[in-house]
């Protein structure tokens, strides 16, 4: 409730004591007494600043407050009988006046003080909020798993473009134009302006990084290339158009076909565990010769190609092996590209394929829950 400033009927402050017929010194006291219970009555009823400051003004404003009133109107018009007593009754109602406004100021700042810290106050007793912790999706873990496996046996990790020139996508991997294994890679063109010096597209393969770090350095290299991958491929339980693979090249002046497979055995046996058996098959790549299929005994069915419950291995379809990924020795037309020299070199090169890897591992049976981003099929690798 706001403060209304006393009618001149009701406020005796505007008329002399002589107009108030106040002749006696136990009636100006009872008058100050008067005034006194008004303004304490006045002050206990600020409950904001707005009233504080309009009951400031009214009591002690130089202007027109009550109390210059009381200066201009009582005291200095007062017969010289009463002049004392008005002066010293008016001395005390000052002082008290003062108090009230002080008291009405401290009064609201702990009033603002209890309301900020009843809105600020931590209550420590309620259940805190939990945020759930994050985790790295399976295929960043695994990358991370083949990176420490390599890097035990002295490979190091580059990176490389995910938009490439048909040069080294292609052409410097010793596939021409026009031959048939870029059939298999029909892929992502990019649409670039007329005139742009060379055609771009988004990498099929890891292996262009071969290219890259050989045009780098010399040799000895030992590398792996982890990245994503583009294919025009139509979108299965064992494909997909974005995939991830992990290169590795190894070149310097004696490494052989043994090098080789011990490096890839070693790899397979510290990711799928020491009882896994591996075996390669002929194949072919442009950038390899000779070219392998590298396999390794299915780890669903131990190898036998029965599944436990009786019956034929879903996973190998009764073959007993799984196909991991292709690798081969450095074909010396290969180096041709970058200036080595292919009579004082040799080495071998891999290209993993890690989310059939994965699958394999985690016994996941469908590509596409890696990219569909279910938590409840990220929460179980945590
Ligand atoms: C290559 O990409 C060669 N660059 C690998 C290589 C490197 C050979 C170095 C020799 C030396 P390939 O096209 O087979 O090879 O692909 C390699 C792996 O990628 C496959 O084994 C498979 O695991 C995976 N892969 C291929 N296509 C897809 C796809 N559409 N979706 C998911 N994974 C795929």
């Amino acid at each position: 409730m706001y403060l209304t400033a006393m009618s001149s009927a009701e406020n005796p402050t505007e008329k002399t004591l002589a107009e108030l017929r106040v002749r006696t010194p136990e009636s100006v006291t009872s008058l100050f007494a008067e005034l006194r219970e008004k303004a304490n009555k006045e002050q206990r009823r600020i409950e904001k600043a707005e009233q504080f400051e309009q009951f400031r003004v009214k009591w002690v404003g130089r202007k027109s407050g009550i109390l210059t009133q009381v200066t201009d109107n009582w005291l200095k018009p007062a017969d010289a009988g009463l002049k004392r007593i008005v002066g010293q009754a008016l001395n005390e109602f000052r002082n008290h006046l003062q108090s009230l406004v002080e008291q009405a100021r401290q009064d609201l700042d702990a009033r603002a003080t209890q309301v900020a810290d009843t809105r600020e106050r931590v209550d420590l007793s309620l259940p805190g909020v939990i945020r759930p912790i994050g985790s790295h999706h399976l295929i960043r873990q695994v990358f991370q798993e083949i990176e420490d496996i390599f890097f035990s046996i002295g490979f190091s990790v580059v990176e490389g473009p995910e938009i490439e020139t048909p040069y080294y996508n292609f052409e410097a991997l010793n596939i021409p134009e026009f031959h048939p294994v870029r059939d298999d890679m029909d892929t992502f063109y990019i649409d670039l302006p007329k005139g742009a010096p060379v055609p771009l597209l988004l990498r099929t393969h890891t292996s262009p990084m071969q290219i890259r770090t050989m045009e780098k350095q010399k040799p000895p290299v030992r590398v792996i290339v982890p990245g994503k991958v583009y294919r025009r491929d139509n979108p299965d339980a064992t494909h997909s158009f974005m995939f991830h693979q992990v290169e590795g090249l190894a070149v310097d002046t004696d490494i052989t076909f043994c090098d080789f497979t011990g490096t890839i055995e070693y790899f397979v046996k510290q990711f799928f565990g020491p009882s896994v058996k591996t075996r390669f098959r002929p194949s072919y790549f442009p950038f390899t010769e000779p070219s392998v299929e590298f396999d390794a005994s299915c780890s669903f069915c131990g190898g036998t190609g029965t599944a436990a419950a009786g019956g034929t291995c879903s996973k190998c379809k009764g073959a007993a092996w799984i196909e991991l990924f292709g690798a081969g020795m450095v074909d010396p037309a290969v180096y041709g590209f970058v200036n080595y020299d292919a009579k004082k070199v040799s080495g071998f090169a891999f290209g993993i394929g890690i989310d059939r890897l994965a699958m394999l591992k985690y016994g996941i049976d469908d590509i596409q829950v890696f990219f569909q981003n279910d938590v409840r099929f990220l929460r179980q690798f945590p």
